[in-house]
């Protein structure tokens, strides 16, 4: 295993998050990253490396032109007109109002490139989604060079930035832009696995109507859990895309016996596809003491996850999405890892 990493993923310090209908720390924050190297170093699980650059080409691959430019001017803009605080959306097209127009004044176009609100846009937001992705892209390319495992300690997160919208924490779709670049490096089919506990709804949009990427995302039911408006059983991709779009959504209080056995199932579906190679967008926040999660999941249960995805056998690229519980986020990251190491040998 390799890990890759970047101080200059702590460069994004935001303030504020709207939790719970009050301004809070925000829960996805720099300290996360300490903990997980800190693991990684501790158990001695690998040699850690710098990202290499790889600029804005693979980003655009995946992401709208417009929005990545918003996200590089956005902090800037709302300086500049006076704005006392961090950039928080607080209003969106909407049903009654779908927003045909871009507008022009950065707090509509705030809103317009915004899923949710939770998450503030502070200075360095864009210079933090920028070294993320390419720490995602430094570990696929080792994997794809040497067949061996790697992790990619990526922060901000990215599974639930779509190809236009920001939001979850998210900004670039690491595993997006990662698995769309593995196909340009000759792979004919690669797999999306989100063991996050939320859905991966940016993933899921990005390539719904592809055949290329299969995505499986095991995740709280939508109907009790955030992202609530996508994740359901039902959607299976469209066009071409159908058949290679699966949905786990399982409910609050999901332990992992229940939660295996969804594993198991979505990995025979990445077994049918062909895919080549495995990304797993490696959320944490399934952890029984999660601030802001509900399922049941111990830390040892992490060690048997690694375990099982070696055993699948495909070369295989880990890339941090979520996990809040920061006392055990750095072991149970590490848990999956060095379980995967373990199951490999
Ligand atoms: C990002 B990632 C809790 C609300 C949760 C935002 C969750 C973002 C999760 N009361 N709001 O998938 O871990
Ligand atoms: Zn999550």
């Amino acid at each position: 295993m390799i890990t890759f990493h970047s101080e200059a993923t702590k460069l994004r310090r935001a303030l504020t998050e709207l939790n719970e209908g009050l301004l809070v720390a925000p829960f996805e924050c720099p300290e996360r990253v300490d903990l997980v190297l800190g693991r990684v170093r501790e158990v001695g699980l690998s040699e850690v490396r710098s990202p290499t650059r790889y600029g804005l080409e693979p980003v655009l691959a995946v992401h709208d032109a417009c929005y990545v430019e918003f996200l590089a001017s956005c902090w800037e803009e709302w300086k500049a007109i006076g704005m006392a605080g961090e950039a928080i959306p607080n209003i969106w097209p909407s049903r009654s109002m779908p927003g045909r127009r871009i507008p022009e004044h950065i707090e509509g176009r705030l809103g317009y490139y915004a899923q949710t609100g939770e998450t503030s846009i502070c200075a360095n937001t864009f210079e933090a989604a920028d070294i993320s992705k390419d720490i995602a892209l430094s570990a696929l390319v080792h994997t794809l060079k040497t067949g061996e495992p790697s992790f990619g300690l990526c922060r901000p997160p990215g599974h639930h930035a779509s190809s236009d919208q920001f939001g979850g924490y998210c900004f670039f779709n690491n595993a997006a832009i990662a698995a769309d670049q593995a196909l340009k490096h000759g792979r004919s089919r690669v797999a999306v696995l989100d063991v996050d506990f939320h859905h991966g709804n940016g993933t899921q949009e990005i390539f719904y109507a592809r055949d290329d990427v299969i995505f499986v995302s095991l995740h709280g039911d939508p109907l009790h859990c955030f992202p609530y408006y996508l994740g359901h059983a039902n959607e299976t991709g469209s066009g071409r895309g159908e058949g290679f779009n699966h949905n786990y959504p399982m409910p609050p209080g999901t332990d992992y016996a229940k939660w295996s056995t969804a594993l198991d199932d979505g990995l025979a579906r990445i077994r049918e596809s062909g895919a080549e190679l495995l990304i797993v967008s490696l959320g944490v926040d399934t952890f029984e003491r999660d601030p802001i999660s509900s399922f049941k999941l111990a830390s040892e249960d992490y060690l048997d996850m690694g375990r099982r995805l070696a055993g699948f056998g495909l070369p295989t690229v880990f890339l941090l999405e979520g996990g809040y519980a920061v006392e055990e986020i750095g072991i149970n990251v590490v848990n999956v890892l060095s379980g995967f190491d373990e199951g490999q040998a």
